[in-house]
């Protein structure tokens, strides 16, 4: 396995719109693995494959306390959302920044698992926001775009103080 580099917002990169996987190949078998590799070592909950700048749509996501129950959603469709909650959210490709964002309750998820099988299943709390969120990066969304557009330019000045010093 191996741990990926994951882009940093502005990257025009994170706009761009995963494709659909036509068949869950061991390529892809092992860009989840790849992906998990990263995520866990970053650490975070979730990782989308348009983060590594892979636009295929692959999620990988692992809620768990003791970070052992993995899950790979393949070509994820969202069935049915419910509700609204609020909930403060970080991203791995904004770090250091957190808002609160709201976002459906709950949710009915249809995806393929790493196997090809297709699974359905019931989401809500921190799963269900993780999957949107990560759902959210495979359309080319980025979470600070909820934001105010006087929060969004106070992190662009942010940032773009960061990147100077970065050199
Ligand atoms: O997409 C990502 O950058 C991964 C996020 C997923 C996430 C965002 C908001 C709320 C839940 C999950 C990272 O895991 S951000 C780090 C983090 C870690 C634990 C809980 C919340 C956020
Ligand atoms: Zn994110």
């Amino acid at each position: 396995m191996a741990r990926l580099p994951i882009l940093e917002y502005p990257d025009p990169r994170l706009k761009k719109v995963a494709a659909p996987v036509a068949a869950v190949t061991p390529e892809i078998r092992k860009l989840a693995a790849d992906m998990a590799e990263t995520m866990y070592a970053a650490p975070g909950v979730g990782l989308a494959a348009t983060q590594v700048n892979v636009h295929k749509q692959v999620i990988v996501i692992d809620i768990s306390e003791h970070r052992d129950e993995l899950r790979v959603f393949i070509n994820p469709v969202l069935l049915e959302a419910e509700g609204e909650a609020e909930n403060e959210e970080g991203c791995l490709s904004v770090p250091g920044y957190y808002d609160k964002v709201a976002r459906a309750a709950r949710i009915r998820l249809r995806a393929q698992n790493e196997r090809g099988e297709t699974i359905e299943f019931d989401a809500e709390g921190l799963l269900a926001v993780c999957v949107q969120h990560e759902m959210d990066h495979l359309r080319g969304k980025v979470f600070v775009e909820y934001l105010s557009p006087l929060k969004r330019t106070r992190l662009a000045a942010r940032l773009r103080k960061k990147h100077q010093l970065a050199g």
